[in-house]
Parts: structure tokens; sequence; C-alpha cells
């Protein structure tokens, strides 16, 4: 039986965001507001199928994946490039690389707790990011 990640996790920290947006090459004007926002996490997973929107004021990101199966991503309000991408179980983590333009691009989730932990990275940057299941 693998990790349940279903439920609402709300943003309780974000480290080095900013680093992860620039080596995207976001915008100046777009790190700014981004940087300051609190997102939130819904997913929903049925066994290997995940839908995992991430949820803010200004911007929304939506992605829908099955563990295993690779698929066309397009970072669609972020950088807007094209990845292959392929999530993957590492034990009970989640683990995805998103192959492509930039090198080293990827993220990994993992719960502890109550926690959801989420790492980003891209090139030499990596973003961590801690969420709260909401009630
Ligand atoms: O998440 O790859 O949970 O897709 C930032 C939205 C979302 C705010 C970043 C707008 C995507 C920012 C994070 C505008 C530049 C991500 C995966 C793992 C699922």
């Amino acid at each position: 039986m693998p990790a349940d990640y279903n439920g609402t996790w709300n943003m309780v920290s974000n480290d080095n965001f900013e680093g992860y947006m620039q080596a995207l090459g976001i915008d100046f004007a777009t790190r700014k507001i981004a940087k300051m926002l609190k997102p939130q996490k819904v997913i929903e997973q049925k066994g290997d199928f995940f839908h995992v929107q991430t949820l803010s004021s200004f911007r929304n990101y939506n992605a829908e994946f099955t563990v295993g199966v690779e698929f066309n991503e397009e970072t669609k309000g972020l950088d807007n490039r094209k990845c292959k991408t392929l999530v993957t179980w590492d034990n009970d983590r989640l683990v995805c690389v998103q192959k492509g333009e930039k090198n080293n691009r990827g993220w990994i989730h993992w719960i502890e707790g109550d926690q959801l932990f989420l790492e980003l990275s891209c090139e030499d940057q990596v973003c961590k990011q801690v969420y709260k299941k909401a009630d």
C-alpha cells in the first residue's frame, strides 16, 4: 500500500522559492508576487493516480499523473516549458524527474505526521516547502 497523500495542505514555509524561480527564468515582477504567496496543495490520489492542484490567489497550477507513467508536462503559468515527466515511488516518497531544457529539474514529496514536505529542484537550486494538513 502506497502512502496516502489525499487532502488539503496549507503552506507553512517556503525556503529559496526565489532561487528556484530564478533558475527557471521567471521574470522579476512575477517572482516578487509569487514569493509572497502561501499556496495550498489539494491532492486527490487513487492508488497510483494523482491530481495535484497548487492553488494561490495569483495563479494555480494543475498536475495529473500516474506513478510510473511518463507524460508530457507543460508548465503553464510557471515557466511555460515542456518536460517529459516521470513520477516514481521511493518507498513512500514521490520522486519526480522533469526532463527538458533545464538540468536537474524535479521534485520530491513526502509526509511526516500531519506535514507534507516538498523539495523542488532546478539546476543548482533547491526550494524546500512544508505544508500542514487542513482540518
Ligand atoms: O508542484 O511543481 O506538488 O505540480 C507555484 C504556483 C506552483 C504559484 C509551483 C504561481 C509548482 C507561481 C510546484 C508563478 C511563477 C510543483 C508539483 C508538486 C505538482
